[in-house]
């Protein structure tokens, strides 16, 4: 069943994560405790995973290192977000992965430069690579674009700019935009990174990035709707975005409408994913499951 396998590499990427984490001592010693606790707290390792088995898709090699410290990476830059998304200056939320968000436990000052050190930190543990290949270097290209300006935080500017907006006047094109860069950004990096490191050509990671774009809007679509569902232990509150007066990709086109798109968004990258090298793989079908997984999780 899906469910174990997914428990049981969630395990594996927890233990790669938790072995490149700082330590705690010297000066930094009380923001490697902000870091390690936004990191340790939660989460369902997704972008690890997916990085992890994309790779061994692409029958990446037995020496796993720099797949290793770049699943590390992108755990960091993602809980980094996630730290700054939760400031008062941002979303101003406590509440975060079921626990005080980093602000809400350390304050402000902790809750920023947590994020700060973890998107430093992430970068620092790629190029602590023992390898030093053409493969590295365009894996770091890739995440650092994608979590940058044309990516991620372009993602997450629109949408602090639509907050000042009526809620009628955010079209669907903005939302695309924000989903696309904020969320998707991150999932197409995951894929692109993971096939990357494994050597797959670049036609290839190219192909990927279209199904990390589908999957990750189907991803923040599946978001949108949890938000007005409820779901199983999200670890945030329901009805956030009606309460925030946020336009989302639900309240332009509905309930069931969302779900229908979330489900076809889904099929065309599984269309799109079984055209790859490796889709049969034990790898590449255990991607393809996760794909409909997440487009129907409940947290
Ligand atoms: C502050 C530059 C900057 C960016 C923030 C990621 C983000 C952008 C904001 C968080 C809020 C949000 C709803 C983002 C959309 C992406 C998303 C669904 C994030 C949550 O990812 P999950 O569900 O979280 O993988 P876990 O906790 O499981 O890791």
């Amino acid at each position: 069943m899906i469910s174990n396998e997914i428990k049981t590499k969630t395990e594996e990427v927890d233990a790669i994560i938790s072995s490149y984490l700082p330590k705690e001592e010297g000066l930094a010693a009380s923001v490697a405790d902000a870091m390690n606790y936004s990191i340790r707290v939660g989460g369902k390792r997704i972008r690890p995973m997916l990085m992890m088995e994309t790779y061994r898709m692409f029958s990446g090699d037995a020496d796993e290192e720099a797949l290793h410290r770049f699943m590390a990476a992108i755990e960091m830059i993602h809980t980094y977000s996630l730290c700054h998304d939760d400031l008062p200056a941002m979303d101003d939320d406590d509440m975060r992965r079921g626990m005080p968000s980093t602000h809400a436990k350390y304050g402000e000052a902790m809750g920023i430069l947590a994020g700060d050190a973890l998107l430093n930190y992430a970068f620092e543990t790629c190029l602590g690579c023992e390898q030093d290949s053409r493969r590295i270097i365009k894996a770091l290209r890739i995440l650092a674009q994608k979590s940058g300006i044309y990516g991620m935080i372009a993602g997450q500017v629109a949408d602090i700019e639509s907050e000042g907006m009526d809620p009628s006047e955010v079209s669907l094109e903005r939302i695309m935009f924000i989903h696309e860069n904020k969320t998707a950004a991150m999932i197409e990096s995951s894929l692109m990174v993971g096939a990357t490191l494994a050597g797959a050509d670049d036609m290839h990671v190219k192909q990927l990035e279209s199904v990390g774009s589908k999957i990750g809007l189907a991803f923040q679509i599946r978001d949108d709707i949890l938000d007005v569902t409820g779901g199983d232990d999200l670890g945030k509150p329901v009805g956030s975005d009606e309460r925030n007066k946020k336009a989302t990709y639900v309240s332009i086109k509905g309930l069931d409408r969302a779900k229908a798109d979330a489900a076809a968004l889904t099929k065309e990258a599984i269309e799109m994913m079984r055209s790859l090298p490796g889709s049969d793989s034990k790898s590449g079908t255990f991607l393809i499951e996760l794909f409909t997984n997440l487009a129907t999780r409940n947290r």
